[in-house]
């Protein structure tokens, strides 16, 4: 994996299972870094349909597959990782979760299984890296859809926390990111994002993703 830029998501609540492998090839061909499938409302069925459609595209391309929010099915299809919210337990639940998976936890394109938290404030950033999280997202800058309800955090402590957990591990800023929205993340101090509705929702996903990326 190249130094990872741009996180794209691949939300089945934008994008319809008909349409997810051709925009994920949209969002790889633009230049994401990491991809995620991300599926709230939807069963474990599906889940896992859609990740085995995804997985090998992401192969592929080199570019990691995250699973969101089921640690045990991530391990089982040979996922890359898996992304965890604050109320999804501890690092080391996940661990044990992981472990009833029967794959091993690693593959060509990234080495170790990556475990990625949610963080909405700048305690949780610092406990998350304290705990061992491989990576953090950093959110909702933004009101977003995509996360509705839940209060944004805005700009002010971005630069404090890439200074003390973005220097550690990577840490991807998120929520009601845009093209119009990224120039003032940048100048706040974010290096890395997670785009979600700004491309899944583009006329063209594969332009609007190689534009976002370009201006990182
Ligand atoms: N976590 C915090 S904000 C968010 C998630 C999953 C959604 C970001 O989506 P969008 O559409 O890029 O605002
Ligand atoms: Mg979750």
């Amino acid at each position: 994996m190249s130094d990872p830029l741009l996180y794209c998501i691949l939300d089945l609540g934008y994008t319809p299972e008909e349409r997810s492998e051709s925009v994920t090839t949209s969002l790889l061909a633009g230049g994401a870094d990491i991809l995620q499938l991300r599926a709230k409302n939807h069963g474990l069925a599906t889940i896992r349909r859609v990740a085995e459609k995804l997985l090998p595209l992401c192969r592929a391309a080199g570019v990691p597959f995250i699973l969101n929010d089921h640690p045990t099915l991530a391990a089982e299809i040979g996922a890359d990782g898996v992304h965890i919210g604050q109320d999804d337990g501890s690092l080391a639940e996940a661990k044990l979760l992981l472990d009833r998976g029967i794959r091993p936890p690693s593959s060509s394109v990234s080495p170790k299984f990556l475990i990625g938290r949610s963080t909405h404030s700048l305690a949780q950033a610092r406990a998350a890296l304290a705990e061992g999280f491989d990576y953090i997202g950093f959110g909702p800058l933004f009101p977003t859809p995509t996360k509705a309800g839940r209060p944004a955090i805005g700009l002010g402590e971005i630069a404090i926390m890439e200074n003390e957990v973005g220097s550690k591990i990577p840490a991807f800023c998120i929520g009601g990111i845009t093209p119009a929205t990224l120039p003032q993340i940048l100048s706040a101090g974010a290096r890395r994002i997670v785009v979600v509705s700004a491309l899944l929702q583009a006329p063209d996903v594969e332009s609007a993703t190689r534009e976002i990326k370009a201006a990182l």
